[in-house]
């Protein structure tokens, strides 16, 4: 093993266009002599490109072309050779020495020799024909990647690899390149659940703009729902929690460079839900990744928020007659308008801040017999467990933050696990942390969860794997790298609390907002369920927004949201930095953007 800190691949060895990409905790630089930069403690390997054979011959017609040159112009000039001869030959020169550095082919990639890593498959697939196993969705947008269909993609070199970076571990990726139109960057992109498979659909919009672009199953092959390869595999599950994607974004762009000749100009992460855990990871661990980070709904905390949807369960199995239909969610969710939804002066069936809405279930209790128009009071007691924290009993600390007021529809959806009677959270990625990662069996009881004991367990067992909460982004700022960050503030699977919570807590660790808005901003989605979806504005592009603060360093000062009805824009808002919210200003549409501005709610 090697320290992360010094790999090092030499694309071309030779000294006029040797470049090296560096990777060290602060940066990554491409660098034009690697003696001075690969420091003398660094047990640094070198990744051979199979080129470099055809580059050394290439640069040996080139010196031969140059002499020659030289000696014709002497000959020509009948004198000895001035200055402006020798800029002559060297720009000859350097025209010929570009087309050398150019990059390699396609195929000739599976040759390449990366760190702990085998390259499976290196391939030229052309337009339209790339054929896998899944099926690739070919609709979207997603928080700003848009699926594209496969019958549409240009033609691009698709690379397989396996990284090993423990004994136990089988980390898959696949790197997609554009064989033309390159726009220079690189994208990596996130997974969702328990992971175990590539985000092929999510890399076919990000190859259709022009990104080199890659995705890891995150170290095993499963369903996102199932958690059962953590079953003494402690390696895979550290690969889970954050390694996979590091390698993946190493290897990845050892092969961009490979490929195209030169590094990415940009790197960008896009992830949401456990792609948002997966990009938190990545600016707290691994700072030098990733210039711009999209973190959407992240899965930070993933025992504490596997606690929370145990909390959920228990208290339906625990208070009979307590499941609450989808009508009667419904029923709450209009109480829940009727209530607080003129709070943000715009009647829109949308609560602009949640947390001004202090709604409590009681007033929907039945006076008498229960119905469908009031809740009996065993969905009373169920309905505050969810909107209220999972606590500790016994210190009274909260675990995790619950859901929000306006979110209550998407309790039914919620990947169905709630709404089963009894709640059947077993087969689901609700639990399966805790039941694979951390006990260890298959047949672990959620009613048997302590949420003392099992909590301090299920968090000595994680030792932080899972867990992105550090609010210590100092060196991802210092390298100038932009987080943006949003979650749906009617998210049904991850209470939006808990990022806002993280934000916070990085605010308070940098010491104020003002050394923070420079480089990290969270946007609440007002209306938006889990990474899109939902009746509010959830269409935007949040790529577009985090490249435009990178490059041209315009920080986003609200993002457009669009709600899409029948393929038609209904709606538009801006999207605020927390903690500003979307303000009518009083005159002209309320479903026009242009009518609103972010303002902190006094
Ligand atoms: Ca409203």
């Amino acid at each position: 093993m090697f320290s992360d800190a010094c790999k090092v691949l030499v694309v071309d060895e030779l000294p006029s266009i040797s470049a090296v990409v560096f990777t060290e905790p602060i940066n990554s630089r491409v660098v034009g002599d690697p003696e001075v930069m690969i420091p003398s403690d660094c047990n640094f390997r070198v990744a051979r490109h199979p080129s470099t054979i055809r580059i050394a011959v290439a640069f040996f017609v080139i010196d031969f072309v140059l002499v020659l040159v030289l000696r014709f112009l002497k000959t020509l000039k009948g004198g000895p050779v001035k200055l402006a001869d020798v800029v002559f030959a060297a720009i000859l020169m350097n025209m010929l020495s570009s087309q050398a550095s150019a990059g390699a082919t396609c195929e000739s990639l599976a040759s390449l020799s990366l760190p702990d890593t085998t390259i499976t498959v290196a391939q030229t697939v052309a337009a339209g024909a790339l054929r896998l196993s899944t099926v690739l969705p070919d609709a979207g947008p997603h928080g700003g990647i848009t699926f594209v269909a496969a019958k549409n993609l240009p033609e691009f070199c698709r690379v397989v690899g396996v990284a090993k970076p423990s004994k136990d571990s089988e980390i898959k990726f696949e790197v997609w390149m554009p064989t033309s139109n390159w726009n220079g960057k690189f994208m990596g992109l996130g997974n969702g659940g328990m992971g175990g498979s590539i985000s092929y659909g999510n890399m076919s919009g990000p190859l259709s703009g022009g990104y080199a672009t890659a995705s890891t199953d995150t170290g095993h092959e499963s369903s996102g729902q199932d958690g059962s390869y953590a079953l003494g595999h402690r390696e895979k599950v550290i690969d889970f929690g954050y390694r996979a994607a590091h390698e993946m974004t190493v290897n990845a762009k050892l092969i961009v460079a490979a490929y195209y000749g030169r590094s990415p100009k940009f790197s960008y992460w896009y992830g949401c839900s456990t792609g948002g855990r997966q990009a938190l990871a990545e600016a707290q661990r691994f700072p030098a990744d990733y210039n711009g980070i999209v973190a959407g709904a992240p899965a930070i905390f993933l025992t504490h928020m596997q606690a929370a949807s145990v909390w959920k369960a228990q208290a339906i199995r625990k208070n009979p007659g307590g499941l609450v239909p989808p009508t009667k969610l419904l029923l709450i969710h209009k109480a829940v308008l009727a209530a607080c939804d003129a709070r943000d002066g715009v009647r829109d069936r949308l609560l602009e801040d949640p947390l001004l809405c202090d709604f409590d279930p009681k007033i929907l209790e039945c006076k008498g017999e229960d119905g469908p128009d009031c809740l009996n009071a065993a969905q009373v007691t169920v309905v505050r467990a969810f909107y209220g924290p999972t606590v500790n009993p016994r210190t009274r600390e909260q675990i995790f933050p619950g859901m929000v007021p306006g979110s209550e529809v998407g309790w039914s959806s919620d990947v169905g696990r709630m709404w089963a009677d009894p709640p059947d959270i077993t087969k689901t990625n609700a639990t399966a942390y805790l039941r694979y990662a951390v006990f260890q069996d298959p047949r672990w009881d959620y009613m048997t969860f302590d949420f003392d004991s099992g909590m301090a367990l299920a968090d000595r067992i994680d030792d932080g794997v899972t867990k992105a909460t550090d609010p210590n982004l100092r060196d991802f700022f210092r390298s100038g790298g932009k987080l943006l960050q949003y979650h749906g503030w009617s998210d049904p699977s991850i209470s939006p609390l808990n990022s806002i919570n993280y934000y916070n807590s990085v605010v308070d660790f940098m010491g104020g907002p003002a050394n923070v808005r420079d480089s990290y901003r969270l946007f609440m989605a007002p209306g938006m369920d889990h990474c899109g979806g939902g009746d509010g504005p959830n269409t935007f592009d949040s790529i577009g927004a985090i490249e435009e603060w990178f490059e041209a360093g315009k920080a986003p000062d609200q993002i457009i949201a669009s709600h899409v009805g029948d393929g038609k824009t209904e709606r538009t808002r801006p999207l605020c930095p927390y903690p500003k919210v979307a303000t009518y200003t009083g005159t002209g549409s309320t479903d026009d953007a242009a009518n609103f501005s972010c303002s902190v709610p006094k």
